[in-house]
């Protein structure tokens, strides 16, 4: 494998593996704005990142049991109705290293950034799948198709050389209000190089696995997609359960992540005067849709609890209350909080989505091999001036 076509990056990435490239931001740098911009969002590769020598040449590829099978060049693409989607995406590996803390987990190490805010533009995939034959609302075909699979041309290793690929049901490929999109467009630009270009899958509310960039080929297919990424990572065991013993076919593929929060700034170890007054930031979010209700904040290692503003939109349009009902359900809140501390003290924070799931205190308690979906409490410790 060749990393020599790689593309120019960010220099305030922390780069967590070089080839493949996954890196990311400073976390204070992530709660700067609601939407990420490019250079800083995380950049999450299983390989090099393909290059698309004549994009005149490119076609995507429709197939599988369909009745009209498709291949349909960037100009066919960019013809179709455009919709625009803002939604975040996070990798199931985001605050892996903390997990390895308890105990070693295999995998990628990340801090609480392996995630961002995106507006997504491109082509419904449903918009496309009723081009191909294959009506709204439909849970299978007649030919038997129950799923929808995306399939990539990089380069990985885990694949034996193969491309990257992942599914999801046709059902939800073909309900107009799960939104899936296949995008060209991130943030207003031509999606690049490290995010997918020419043309990426984003599915809302689900694990950034799913999201296949460097799309080349869509295929109804009667089964679940049986690549690695599906089948033999990107699951979730009990503590239980580790390398020794683990049988992959016993757990179905992640999706929906769940509800995730965590602190950006200050950062940890950072240092205050008694008595000094400091904003905390951070952001939440939720698989499936769901909103946040509520985000909790204690100064005092969990004893009492206050409750942070929260805002989607700026930082001076701070909303607190649930019956804001113009929030973009994809995406995280960003919230803040200032108050008056005496350190050294322990800053801890957690969210409570729409359907009232909260995080699990410890992370012990959702240990897992592969270290997917550590969504405890995050805590950062303010030392005392002196
Ligand atoms: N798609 C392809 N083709 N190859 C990949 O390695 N990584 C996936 C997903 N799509 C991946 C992929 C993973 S695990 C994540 S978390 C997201 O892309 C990361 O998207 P980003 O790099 O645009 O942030
Ligand atoms: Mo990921």
């Amino acid at each position: 494998t060749n990393y020599d076509r790689e593309p120019p990056r960010h220099p305030s990435l922390t780069v967590n593996s070089k080839e493949p490239f996954n890196a990311e931001p400073p976390p204070c740098t992530l709660v700067a704005s609601f939407v990420t911009p490019e250079e800083i969002f995380y950049k999450r590769n299983h390989g090099p990142i393909p290059v698309l020598e004549d994009p005149s040449e490119y076609r995507l590829e429709v197939g599988g049991l369909v009745s009209k099978p498709l291949s349909l060049s960037l100009e066919k693409i960019r013809m179709l109705p455009k919709h625009t989607v803002v939604a975040t995406l996070q990798c199931a590996g985001n605050r892996r290293t903390q997990m390895s803390e308890t105990k070693h987990v295999k995998g990628v190490g990340w801090g609480v950034a392996a995630l961002g805010n995106g507006i997504w533009s491109g082509v419904c995939l449903y918009d496309i799948l009723e081009l191909a034959g294959i009506t709204q609302g439909t849970t299978a075909t007649l030919n038997g198709g129950k799923h929808v699979e995306f399939v990539s041309v990089d380069v990985c290793k885990e694949e034996n050389g193969g491309p990257y690929k992942a599914s999801v049901p046709l059902l939800q490929a073909t309900t107009p209000s799960a939104d899936i999109l296949l995008a060209y467009e991130m943030n207003g630009k031509e999606l690049n190089r490290d995010h997918g270009y020419p043309l990426r899958v984003v599915v809302p509310g689900v694990i950034g696995a799913r999201s296949v960039k460097w799309l080349r080929g869509i295929y109804v297919t009667a089964d679940e997609c049986q690549g690695f990424f599906m089948q033999r990572d990107y699951k979730m065991f009990p503590p239980s359960i580790d390398w020794h013993n683990v049988d992959w076919s016993s757990r179905r593929p992640l999706m929906d992540f769940p509800v995730q929060c965590a602190i950006c700034t200050p950062k940890e170890g950072a240092v205050h005067a008694l008595g000094s007054m400091v904003t905390i930031q951070g952001y939440a979010l939720s698989g499936g849709g769901r909103g946040i209700e509520r985000v909790d904040v204690s100064i005092d290692g969990g004893k009492t609890w206050l409750e942070a503003k929260r805002y989607q939109k700026q930082r001076g349009d701070l909303y607190s209350s649930d019956t804001d009902n113009d929030c973009e359900k994809w995406a995280w809140v960003l919230w803040e909080i200032t108050v008056q501390i005496y350190p050294p003290v322990d800053i801890i924070a957690k969210a409570v989505d729409s359907s009232a799931n909260t995080q699990p205190e410890k992370v012990k308690s959702i240990w897992n091999l592969r270290g997917v979906l550590n969504n405890s409490w995050h805590c950062v410790q303010v030392q005392a001036e002196n």
